[in-house]
């Protein structure tokens, strides 16, 4: 029998300007692993799964390249010509396309993608970035607070700007809609937006500090981008995005808009590409396309709150594959791309002032914190809960214990115990 040849297999390639694809493969058939490699560079960038008569010598220089297989991992390298730089769901279908589906894989998970410098800067990246929003809010060095209006659908204009404004009054930087607040009839986005702006108008005077709506645009994208030019009108400092729902395009056609606008992302929907270890995208991948993009600060999850995630998913995966899993370090939003700025993490999803230290210990202090139920669920209502929240955080940067800190400060005692 003759070995069969994998034309997209060649472990003796030194990747040089690639763009390059890390992948955790099971394959149909376990004694069928370099095919099922082959099959997957193959699909994801010139071949399909028959010879086909019209190709010429030429297209072969455009073929992937499996330069890497290590337990279940494989690397991809990519000619950079086969993608349209600042076009991501371009790039989306080529290496996260049709090969989630192949028969010849059981399952396949694109873990990490690192880019060549073409096209990285073909991207205008985030407007503002960490120490763009640091500087508009006027916060140098402690985490940002957050806040997301609850209950998250329902409650009439005037109540969502009345707690927007508490929310404020209590410590809050940002208070967000909901992921899924769009313009319903009970809290249309026209009037939510007047509303609740004049409120972080008020509470900024009264406060001296500097306060931010981050207003829910997502929608069809002309209506978007009507909503978007809206809030920057009426001199808004965010929008914020459902950046999977609305898509990759929507995404793009936000930022390239060059609003002044900074950009919070939401990521619901992830877990359809990220929960299962096995199949789907990592959250890191979806992470470093909305950067490039240009968001100024996107979710991430947080290792600890209501939701699935444990904290090293969200760190940068190390080059070297030990044992067979991907193993993480640092802070994965921080990687270095010289023109395209750092973005903030912000983690959110089941947080109340217990879980400060802990975020901050392992996640530093460019990050931002969010709470929703965690400040409006606060026995002594939102403003407490607001207080509670930035005590938290006070404590943590002042190297204390918030036990400690809560003996002088009653409302993050009241959380403390509350939630314990
Ligand atoms: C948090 C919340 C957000 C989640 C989404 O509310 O509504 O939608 O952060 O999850 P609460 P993630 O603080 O009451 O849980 O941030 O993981 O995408
Ligand atoms: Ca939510």
């Amino acid at each position: 029998m003759t070995k069969e040849k994998f034309e997209f297999i060649n472990l003796k390639y030194k990747p040089k300007d690639d763009l390059i694809c890390l992948l955790k493969m099971k394959p149909a058939n376990p004694k069928e692993f370099q095919k099922a490699a082959n099959a997957v560079a193959l699909e994801s960038s010139i071949g399909t799964w028959t010879k086909v008569g019209t190709s010429k010598r030429y297209v072969n220089k455009l073929g992937a390249r499996v330069f890497s297989i290590r337990g279940d991992y494989i690397k991809i390298a990519y000619p950079k010509e086969l993608f349209e730089p600042d076009n991501v769901p371009n790039i989306f279908s080529s290496i996260a396309g049709n090969i989630f589906g192949m028969k010849a894989v059981k399952s396949l998970r694109l873990e990490d993608v690192s880019f060549p410098k073409s096209i990285v800067n073909s991207f205008e990246g985030p407007r503002y970035g960490i120490l763009g929003i640091r500087k508009m809010m006027k916060v140098k060095t402690r985490p940002l607070v957050g806040t997301i209006i609850k209950p998250k659908l329902g409650l009439i204009t005037k109540d969502h700007a009345e707690s927007a404004y508490e929310s404020w009054l209590g410590g809050c930087d940002f208070v967000k809609d909901d992921e899924n607040l769009a313009s319903q009839k009970f809290n249309d986005f026209e009037h939510r937006l007047a509303k609740t702006l004049e409120k972080a108008d008020l509470a900024e005077s009264e406060t001296g500090e500097k306060k931010a709506y981050l207003v829910n645009v997502t929608a069809e994208t002309k209506e978007m981008m009507k909503r978007a030019q809206l809030a920057e009108n009426l001199g808004s400092k965010y929008v914020m995005i459902d950046m999977l729902t609305a898509g990759w395009a929507a995404l793009q056609t936000l930022r390239e808009a060059n609003f002044k606008l900074a950009i919070h992302a939401h990521r619901a929907m992830h877990a359809a590409f990220d929960r299962n270890p096995d199949q789907g995208i990592n959250m890191m991948v979806l992470a470093d396309f909305a950067r490039l993009i240009g968001v100024d600060q996107i979710h991430i999850g947080t290792g600890i709150g209501k939701l699935e995630g444990d904290i090293n998913d969200i760190k940068e995966i190390e080059e070297e594959i030990e044992k067979n899993s991907v193993k993480a370090t640092k802070l994965r939003l921080s990687q270095k791309w010289v023109k395209i700025k750092p973005v903030f993490a912000v983690c959110s999803g089941g947080l109340h002032p217990g879980h400060v230290p802990f975020l901050m210990k392992h996640l530093g202090k460019d990050i931002i914190i969010q709470a929703g139920g965690g400040v409006h669920g606060h026995p002594s209502g939102t403003i407490a809960g607001a207080e509670a929240m930035r005590q938290a955080v006070d404590a943590t940067m002042k190297k204390q214990t918030i036990k400690e800190y809560s003996k002088n400060h009653k409302e993050l005692k009241e959380a403390i115990e509350f939630w314990k």
